[in-house]
């Protein structure tokens, strides 16, 4: 059976040092970070998470605010909410939870948000900063898949690490982190031919398929470390899942993530740090 890499407890105990670095802050600059969630629609999924950012904030010693818009909502009366917060000298930190309605480009909005205040990373020139190696505010569930990786002290450097899937906010970038670790990254999709070829063949897999169960056991090296960032749900049962057949995987892998419980707190914490870091970088212009 292989090491469960619990997200769970390891963004428990990174909050409680952010915590004690908000306290500080606090004393310094005579407020804490402030992060504002823009949540448009009803899509349960994502009020789920934008719920445990929320609380997050909260343990953290962070002052958060929720703007909840109609599914409606117009893009430019959207664009006009990102701008006055930008304008907003008391907010440090803007995220508006994606994926937003089919008639609002995302893009545009995220586009929108001041560099400074992009708490997510997804802003165009925080994107090209990365790619480019310059300082950068980097996206939170990639920056967490690395950390729980460095938690147990996993060596990148040489190693072949495959991610399935190839979204902007964490396909992409987490081939990018992986490749300043020095590992030889394959970046493989639903195109891939022969995908159980490609998977067998990582020391380091990152799944991001966004498809139940998708990755079994014949899919993995024996002593691969495996680390799920899916979230689905369970279409007979109605819970929560990954993209990793954990059951099926678990005593294959040397190392492995758990969903719910792995890479998501870890998203959330990741967003608390970078909020931090946002405040921090305002403050010392
Ligand atoms: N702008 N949009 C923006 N930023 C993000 O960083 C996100 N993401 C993704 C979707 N859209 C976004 C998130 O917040 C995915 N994501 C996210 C965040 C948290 C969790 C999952 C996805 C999470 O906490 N998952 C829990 C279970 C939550 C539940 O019960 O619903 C877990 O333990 O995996």
């Amino acid at each position: 059976m292989g090491v469960v890499i619990d997200g769970k407890t390891l963004s428990a105990n990174i909050k409680a040092d952010l915590a004690e670095r908000v306290r500080s802050l606090r004393g310094e600059y005579g407020r804490v970070p402030v992060l504002t969630v823009i949540l448009v629609g009803d899509d349960p999924a994502s009020h789920s998470y934008v719920r445990g950012k929320i609380k997050a904030a909260a343990e953290v010693g962070i002052e958060s605010r929720l703007v909840e818009l109609d599914a409606s909502v117009g893009e430019q009366e959207l664009l006009d909410r990102v701008h006055a917060l930008n304008e907003d000298d008391g907010v440090d930190g803007i995220l508006v939870q994606l994926p937003l309605p089919k008639h609002i480009d995302s893009e545009r909005v995220v586009s929108a948000i001041s560099l400074e205040k992009d708490v997510d990373g997804f802003h165009p020139l925080n994107v090209a900063r990365l790619w480019l190696g310059e300082p950068c505010t980097l996206p939170c569930t990639p920056k967490g898949v690395m950390r729980m990786l460095d938690s147990v002290g996993i060596g990148l450097s040489g190693c072949n690490a495959v991610v399935v899937g190839r979204s902007n906010i964490v396909g992409k970038p987490m081939a990018k982190l992986l490749l300043d670790a020095n590992a030889t990254v394959t970046v493989a999709h639903s195109r891939t031919r022969d995908l159980a070829e490609v998977t067998r063949r990582a020391d380091v897999l990152i799944a991001a398929v966004g498809r139940a169960r998708f990755i079994g056991a014949d899919m993995i090296k024996e002593g691969a470390v495996v680390i799920d960032v899916g979230v689905n749900r369970d279409e007979t049962t109605g819970k929560l899942c990954g993209d990793v057949d954990f059951d099926a995987c678990a005593g294959k892998a040397s190392y492995i993530t758990k969903t719910p419980g792995g890479v998501g707190p870890m998203t959330i914490c990741m967003l608390m740090e970078n909020t931090i870091e946002c405040f921090v970088k305002r403050k010392s212009r």
